[in-house]
């Protein structure tokens, strides 16, 4: 992949409370081009393996409890400086502290309920691209 591509997932209270539209809408508004897009369902032990890096963190469980109670969109974007400005785009993880227009301002519930993930970096927006896409479902 890329470095001009970023990883997005739209998580479970935000689906559930039917925003996927409209946060693509916003996505797409912002100038990134999805070059990948399913609706999926993360089993626990699936979203274990992804948040593997938080696994010492208090929230680790309940984190992982979250991501799997229901689906989610995940999707592969495009767009120069993809990584830093997909993170402006969504906002500060605790939606408290997001600023005006951001994702997480707009549709967050909570700093665990937080409507999207966004990669942090180039190489873990091709790793997390991979986890969840075959190449066949990934538009060049
Ligand atoms: P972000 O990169 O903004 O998604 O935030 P982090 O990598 O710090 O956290 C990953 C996920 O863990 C967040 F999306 C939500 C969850 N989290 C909590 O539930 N509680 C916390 O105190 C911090 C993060």
């Amino acid at each position: 992949m890329a470095t001009n591509r970023t990883f997005t997932m739209i998580k479970p209270e935000a689906v559930a409370a039917g925003h996927g539209g409209k946060i693509i809408d916003a996505i797409i508004a912002a100038g990134f081009e999805i070059k990948a897009l399913k609706l999926t369902t993360l089993s626990k032990e699936r979203a274990g393996e992804f948040y593997e890096v938080h696994k010492e963190r208090p929230f680790y469980g309940e984190l992982v409890d979250y991501m799997s109670s229901g689906p989610i969109y995940a999707a592969i974007l495009e767009k120069d400086n993809a990584v830093a400005d997909f993170r402006a785009l969504i906002g500060a993880t605790d939606p408290a502290e997001a600023a005006e227009g951001t994702i997480r301002k707009n549709f967050a519930k909570s700093k665990a309920e937080n409507a999207v993930h966004g990669s942090d970096s180039d190489d873990n927006a091709r790793i997390e691209g991979e986890f969840h896409f075959a190449a066949s479902e990934v538009v060049a």
